[in-house]
């Protein structure tokens, strides 16, 4: 016996443009189909006075709030970076400077000041997200051998965070990316979401960047439309 499924009506989605978002009309959403947003690293370090502060980044506390409060996601998660306070990403750990890069298994990551470790007020979501529709945080980055920019997998892609299975779980087929930083975890966990065949938008307004060189969040916008990721605005939502 075939089973019919009746879509509920399209939530409209209307806004200046029509680009993004509303290039992707929603008539084929029903209740099995679901639409997640993954609020990536919303924490105190990376918030001005934190100690990997990107430039603005508290400025998206309210956008991400109005977000969260549309009835368009069906789902939301979030990520936290959560480190060990030895770990291999800390410049500290190698008499170095934040910044420089090491040789490490053959990879030459970027060296940052220490930040995120676990159970410290730093590595905390920032305390005006509204956080009570987060379904499930994903922590990462604890393992102290490997850094985890991408909110699914290691950077070495050997562990999964579980995010992936659970947006497969939950019929997710859709996902919009937002928080900090545009350049590095924002931008890894976009890309692997497109990989793992999610259909795959930023919100660019809703996410800053680190910008060590003044270009890497254009260049990371770049990359990531390339791979196919829909780069979108918040205010296309209405
Ligand atoms: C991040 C650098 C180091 C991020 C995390 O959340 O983008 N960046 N750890
Ligand atoms: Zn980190």
């Amino acid at each position: 016996q075939m089973e019919v499924t009746v879509s509920s009506p399209p939530r409209p989605l209307r806004g200046r443009g029509g680009r993004g978002v509303r290039a992707r009309p929603n008539l084929r959403h029903n209740k099995t189909m679901k639409r997640a947003l993954i609020v990536v690293d919303l924490q105190n370090d990376f918030c001005p006075g934190g100690a990997l502060a990107v430039s603005h980044g508290d400025e998206i506390v309210p956008i991400i709030n109005d977000l969260m409060a549309r009835e368009y996601f069906d789902l939301i998660v979030a990520t936290q970076d959560w480190h060990p306070a030895n770990h291999l990403s800390f410049a500290s750990q190698h008499g170095k400077t934040p910044g420089e890069m090491i040789e490490l298994n053959g990879q030459t990551p970027v060296l940052w000041p220490d930040h995120c470790v676990e159970s410290t007020p730093g590595a905390e979501l920032v305390s005006e997200l509204e956080t009570s529709r987060i379904a499930r945080i994903f922590q990462k980055g604890q393992k102290r051998e490997v850094d985890s920019y991408s909110g699914f997998f290691d950077n070495d892609h050997q562990t999964e965070t579980g995010l992936g299975g659970y947006l497969k779980t939950e019929n997710v087929d859709e996902v919009f990316v937002c928080g900090l930083a545009t350049d590095y975890c924002v931008k890894y966990s976009a890309l692997d979401a497109k990989a793992l065949g999610f259909a795959t938008h930023l919100f660019e307004d809703a996410s800053r960047g680190v910008n060590l060189q003044s270009d890497d969040v254009e260049k990371a916008v770049q990359e990531m439309k390339d791979a196919g990721v829909l780069v979108v605005q918040s205010t296309e939502l209405t």
